[in-house]
């Protein structure tokens, strides 16, 4: 088996009190975690943790990386070995990391594999919480473990957690924890896993594919750190030069992926072939104009306005391959960021444009 090493955490926070650790995934993944304190880190006066409470002292928005990193393997021996009915999703429709998983389990055909919940999009004091579909559309209980809110499922996987309760997680019902938080790497279970069970139109359908790897790879870390996670680093700035910095940053890649599609021979990234460089890029681009131009304070430009490359790609995904039309919920887009994130928007209102939320073909 190839061993793949995998650095969970170096760089991503300036903290070297805490112990570095390592281990290896069923995957084969070895994996380095640095062990830190999340509660030392964003207590309040009181000293309970602030899960609303999102930059540090020097302004910036720092992600914390995913603590559960097992892998669902198809390798003989496997501590979660593929299987239909065993595994659940729970994500949110506003998230754009869940949101990457809900796209590749539709366009790999396992909705009957792998069961599906969905938080409500308001984000409180105590984290996601379920709600009935009645209650707020779009939503679901958690019919697994019958929860209020997504920490109840990471205090059962270790009643020690003392990091954040972010979505996605995929769930395993047979040994009742939690096998995985990490979207990028639930996205390449989803693509690679389960084939056994999909119906053969699905089976060696894969976005990662073994000749763009390389290029998928290089794509993913430049768009992850300017794009997926530099809105957030704009948008959480709490310091006018943090937000100046990252805003730039963020538009000088857009204007690198406007040129992209300008050269690419076909309507994807990478040319003809849809991959998980265009999905994960996707689950930020749709939110852009909606949310992240006013919210986040992105507004060097928008890219309905000024960036017809990448509008005419992102257009091309939502109106003509059905499954991500299927899982992006404006609604719960725009309340989610607008409602819950009172320390930009203390009062919560929710800007109704732009109209429309995406524009026709
Ligand atoms: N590294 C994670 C990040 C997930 C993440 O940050 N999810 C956000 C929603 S967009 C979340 O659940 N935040 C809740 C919180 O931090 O309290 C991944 O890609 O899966």
């Amino acid at each position: 088996m190839q061993t793949r090493h995998r650095l969970v955490l170096a760089g991503l926070y300036n903290c070297t009190k805490y112990p570095v650790r390592h281990s290896r995934t069923s995957h084969g993944y070895l994996v380095t975690r640095q062990l830190f304190n999340i509660r030392a880190m964003t207590t309040t006066a009181a000293n309970q943790p602030n899960i609303l409470k999102w930059a540090s002292q020097d302004g910036e928005f720092r992600r914390r990386p995913s603590s559960f990193r097992n892998s669902i393997s198809r390798e003989p021996g496997a501590e979660y070995p593929p299987e239909k009915g065993r595994y659940h999703l729970y994500i949110s429709w506003a998230c754009p990391w869940a949101h990457r998983t809900a796209i590749v389990r539709a366009l790999k055909g396992l909705e009957n594999v792998i069961g599906l919940s969905v938080v409500d999009w308001y984000l409180g004091d105590k984290g996601w919480k379920f709600s009935s579909p009645d209650q707020t559309p779009g939503s679901t209980l958690d019919p697994v473990l019958n929860s209020s809110h997504l920490s109840d499922l990471y205090f059962r996987a270790n009643p020690e957690y003392d990091g954040r309760f972010t979505v996605p997680v995929l769930w395993d019902k047979k040994t009742n924890t939690l096998v995985n938080n990490e979207s990028s790497e639930i996205i390449r279970m989803l693509n690679e896993e389960f084939d056994d069970f999909v119906d053969h139109k699905f089976k060696g359908v894969t976005f990662y594919p073994k000749s763009l790897r390389k290029d998928i790879d290089e794509l993913n870390e430049w768009v992850y750190d300017t794009v997926n996670n530099g809105v957030y680093k704009a948008g959480f700035a709490t310091k006018q030069e943090v937000y100046e910095a990252h805003v730039t940053n963020l538009f000088k890649s857009l204007d690198r992926l406007e040129q992209l599609l300008a050269n690419s021979s076909g309507p994807y990234l990478l040319g003809n072939v849809l991959t998980e460089a265009d999905i994960r890029l996707y689950t930020t681009i749709i939110r852009f104009d909606p949310v992240y131009v006013q919210h986040f304070k992105c507004n060097l430009g928008t890219i309905r306005s000024n960036y017809p490359q990448i509008h005419k790609w992102v257009k091309h995904l939502y109106w003509d391959i059905p499954q991500f039309k299927a899982t992006t919920n404006f609604e719960h887009i725009k309340k989610h960021y607008t409602k819950s994130h009172r320390q930009i928007n203390p009062f919560g209102i929710t800007p109704l444009g732009p109209v429309p939320d995406i524009e026709p073909k």
